[in-house]
């Protein structure tokens, strides 16, 4: 197989022995989040399609994941770095009941190396830890993930509970995962919360949204 080809079969099938090969070899080649976005997220959204209808079952799926963070690992000291620093603060996590974080890491590998400081609470976290932190590390802004359709209903209780406590207007809130989509959170989610409410189609739409609120 050519080289793109067999490091998305890698992805879906998840094997991993020569990986690292394949990955330095495609570095020669195309920079590392031009692999990552054309190659590899497309090698996990097969996966993703394979699983819904049925024809993968979820032991390979994490098999997949698995494949795909050590490639992300991998290429992430070759991508360019803004080493500017201290352009803002944004305190990360994927939300209560999620286990769902291969988005969230690349919303924190591109948003570091765009100088962003980037608390990451990992996964399944409550509102009250994310806003424990928020208030803290004295972020700038939060950013909820979340990939699961009940994830949106999570989403929008914390929301709430931002509102509830008084914080939505200290906090802008950036929102993006695949459950998601632009209409719920520009005209749903916005009208529930008090602040500034954002849609990140992907992690380079995150990092536009953070500079404009760093603005
Ligand atoms: Co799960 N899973 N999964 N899964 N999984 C989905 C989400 C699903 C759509 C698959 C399917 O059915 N086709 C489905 C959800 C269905 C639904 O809710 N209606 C599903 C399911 C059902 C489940 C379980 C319930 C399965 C089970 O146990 N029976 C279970 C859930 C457990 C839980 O969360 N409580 C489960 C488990 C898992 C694994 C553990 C095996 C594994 C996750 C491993 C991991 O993350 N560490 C997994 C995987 C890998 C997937 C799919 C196949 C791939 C997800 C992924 O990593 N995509 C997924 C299928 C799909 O998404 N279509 C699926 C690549 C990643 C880069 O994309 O996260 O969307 P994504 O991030 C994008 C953008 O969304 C955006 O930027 C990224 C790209 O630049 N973005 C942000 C994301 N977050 C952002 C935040 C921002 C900004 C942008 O600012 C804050």
């Amino acid at each position: 197989l050519p080289l793109a080809e067999r490091l998305e079969r890698r992805i879906v099938d998840g094997e991993r022995n020569g990986l690292e090969a394949d990955l330095d070899e495609a570095l020669t080649e195309r920079p590392a989040l031009e692999i990552v976005n054309d190659t590899l997220l497309s090698g996990m959204r097969t996966v993703g399609e394979l699983f819904g209808s049925g024809q993968m079952q979820l032991p390979f799926v994490l098999q997949s994941a698995e494949v795909m963070k050590a490639a992300v690992a991998h290429l992430e000291p070759h991508m360019e770095k803004d080493d500017a620093g201290g352009k803002g603060r944004i305190v990360l996590a994927t939300v209560k009941g999620d286990v769902h974080d291969i988005g969230k890491n690349l919303v924190d590998i591109i948003l570091s190396n765009n100088g962003y400081d980037v608390v990451n609470l990992g996964i399944k976290q409550p509102v009250g830890a994310i806003i424990d932190a928020a208030s803290e590390h004295r972020a700038d802004a939060v950013g909820m993930s979340g990939l699961l359709v009940k994830s949106t209903v999570v989403m929008k209780e914390n929301l709430e509970e931002m509102n509830a406590r008084g914080v939505a207007e200290t906090w802008p809130v950036l929102l993006g995962g695949a459950a998601l989509n632009r209409t719920f959170v520009e005209d749903d989610l916005a009208a529930v919360y008090k602040g500034e409410v954002s849609y990140a189609r992907d992690a380079f739409e995150g990092l536009r949204l953070m500079d404009s609120i760093m603005k």
